[in-house]
């Protein structure tokens, strides 16, 4: 996820694409920007802080759940399977599950190039019989994956609830782009957060003490530092709300006072109250989930809880 800095500590040339999803996204109704433009740097570092907030349950329910579970996981998956991380980022959950599959290899993707192979070093430090194949690629179309792993049958593995950044329907062609590249006999392990009260769910995305408010803040000061912008952040505050018809926390970044700013030579202007729509994070109930993994080509096979019911993993064929 993270991207960084260029090694002079210069800033780096805007990604074109960036720039693209920012002019197109403040010029649209509703105003939204794609959230995956959250991880830069700071992004990154911030969104490790919000994992350890006490109002954000999903990292450390999860990985309660893959404690408990992965010791049996091999009675499901058998052993020898080549496990296939979408989007591993630090993979940090990632230790749990390989000490318990025994795998024939490990195929970390991610976008950032420079990450993945920096965590990878840092796993095949600790397991240094496995055999690591970093894969810098975008997971969200079908891969071809490396040649080496080509006979081996696959565990997919995507925790962390990041299904859930997607709408629905780009879930299910998530699933399905899922199912193309890992083939035949390909099993999925994946984690959902699970739909609850707005009074858990808002504190998760509006913290005490503003990490939350940061992480998104600073897609505006990325769009400062990178598009040579000059967004007066004060003019802005950071909203999480529970949209319960769609089943989702949205995050925006909601304009205090009537406001005019230029990117590239284009200027915006928004009115107070008016917001950018920046993040979306879907939660599903127990059939909902098994819904959409069967939308997405996979029939689940097992599914695992906290006590309270806050979070879920779940195991699914192709
Ligand atoms: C990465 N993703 C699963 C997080 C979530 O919970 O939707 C991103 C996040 N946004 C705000 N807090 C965490």
């Amino acid at each position: 996820m993270l991207k960084p800095e260029a090694e002079d500590g210069q800033r780096s040339l805007a990604d074109p694409a960036f720039r693209a999803d920012v002019l197109a996204g403040l010029a649209r109704r509703p105003r939204a920007i794609p959230a995956r433009w959250f991880y830069d740097r700071q992004g990154s570092e911030l969104f490790e802080q919000i994992t350890d907030l006490p109002e954000y349950y999903p990292t450390r329910t999860e990985i309660g759940i893959l404690e408990k579970l992965c010791p049996t996981l091999c009675e499901h998956v058998g052993q020898g399977r080549a496990v296939v991380e979408f989007g591993s980022g630090s993979s940090a959950k990632t230790p749990i599950l390989l000490r318990s599959v025994v795998p024939s290899a490990y195929v970390p993707i991610d976008i950032s190039g420079d990450f993945l192979r920096a965590s990878s070093k840092t796993l095949s430090a600790a397991f240094p019989d496995l055999l690591v194949l970093p894969f810098e690629a975008d997971f969200m179309r079908p891969l071809t994956l490396p040649r080496t792993i080509a006979d081996a049958p696959k565990l997919g593995f995507f925790p962390g609830s990041t299904i859930g950044n997607m709408t629905p329907l780009m879930a299910t062609d998530l699933l399905r782009a899922m199912r193309a590249s890992l083939g035949e006999g390909a099993m999925l392990l994946i984690g959902m957060d699970r739909i609850k009260g707005a009074d858990i769910l808002v504190p998760a995305y509006d913290d005490a003490a503003g990490v939350t408010a940061a992480f998104n803040m600073n897609l505006l000061a990325r769009i400062n530092r990178e598009l040579d912008a000059a967004i007066p952040l004060d003019a802005f505050r950071h909203v999480a709300r529970w949209n319960d018809d769609r089943a989702r926390i949205e995050m925006h970044l909601e304009a205090v006072r009537d406001i005019k700013f230029t990117i590239d030579g284009q200027t915006f202007a928004m009115t107070a109250g008016e917001t950018i729509h920046t993040e979306n994070s879907h939660k599903y109930g127990a059939r909902d989930a098994r819904i959409l993994l069967r939308a997405g080509g996979w029939t689940p096979v097992a599914e695992w809880t906290d006590p309270d019911g806050l979070f879920a993993v779940y195991l699914a064929e192709a």
